[in-house]
């Protein structure tokens, strides 16, 4: 296999637009232009939804030293929200102000929570694709599982059954498909992230590449 290439296809979150009230926030980040509609940008192939085979698992480093799993239809029975926020994709386009709905990352934490001493979680999906996340951006009060954008159903190319969706990181931390987390007690780099992406990946720093890490952003590549 050759070096992957993400294609066009994206997304973008709008949260909290003004962060501290006083300085209004521009509302895109650095580098970033507006895209009108939604593309759909991700490396290999849609994975076909076979709700029989489908299930979300958490595992690694648990409390109780478990692993978790959910059918597709106890997953989706648990509370739904939503949150409204921006996506913004590396490649340069950011989407704004959709409304996602589904299950938070909380509500994941709430029911599985991770042992003492976690301080990452791998995030994974079809066909081993994986994005790594601290747990503070885990339990973002604005991560979520989402289900739904704007009211209706996510499509297979957005990422049906389930994709996460991390308002206030490149919109690559966010893995349609998404199959399940791993709770961690060292970090560890996903897919993207092996690949020449930031580590931290926020946007208002701009932090696209693994070039611009600084020491303690990321595991030695
Ligand atoms: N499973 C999987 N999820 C993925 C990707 C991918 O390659 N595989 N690409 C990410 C990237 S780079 C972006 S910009 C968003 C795009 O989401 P969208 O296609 O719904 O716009 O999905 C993210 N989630
Ligand atoms: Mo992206």
């Amino acid at each position: 296999m050759g070096q992957p290439v993400e294609r066009e296809s994206g997304a973008r979150t709008s949260g909290d637009r003004a962060s501290d009230g006083a300085t209004p926030r521009p509302e895109l980040p650095p580098g970033q232009r507006l895209q009108r509609g939604w593309p759909v940008t991700h490396y290999g192939p849609v994975p076909k939804f076979r709700p029989e085979r489908w299930d979300f698992r958490v595992f690694g480093a648990t409390a109780d030293g478990e692993k978790h799993s959910w059918t597709h239809e106890e997953f989706t029975a648990l509370p739904y929200a939503t949150v409204t926020a921006d996506l913004h994709c590396v490649t340069k386009y950011s989407m704004l102000g959709a409304e996602w709905g589904g299950i938070p990352a909380r509500t994941i934490l709430d029911i599985a929570p991770p042992a003492q001493g976690v301080t990452h979680v791998m995030v994974w999906a079809e066909y081993g694709f994986s994005s790594n996340l601290r747990l503070d951006d885990f339990t973002s009060e604005c991560t979520i599982f989402a289900t739904h954008k704007d009211g209706e159903l996510l499509t297979a190319e957005h990422g049906f059954p389930l994709r996460l969706i991390v308002p206030h990181l490149y919109a690559w931390k966010g893995p349609k498909w998404v199959r399940g987390v791993e709770y961690m007690t060292a970090d560890r780099r996903g897919f993207w992230e092996e690949r020449g992406y930031h580590n931290i990946g926020d946007p208002w720093r701009e932090q696209r590449y693994s070039y611009q890490e600084e020491p303690g952003d990321g595991p030695e590549l």
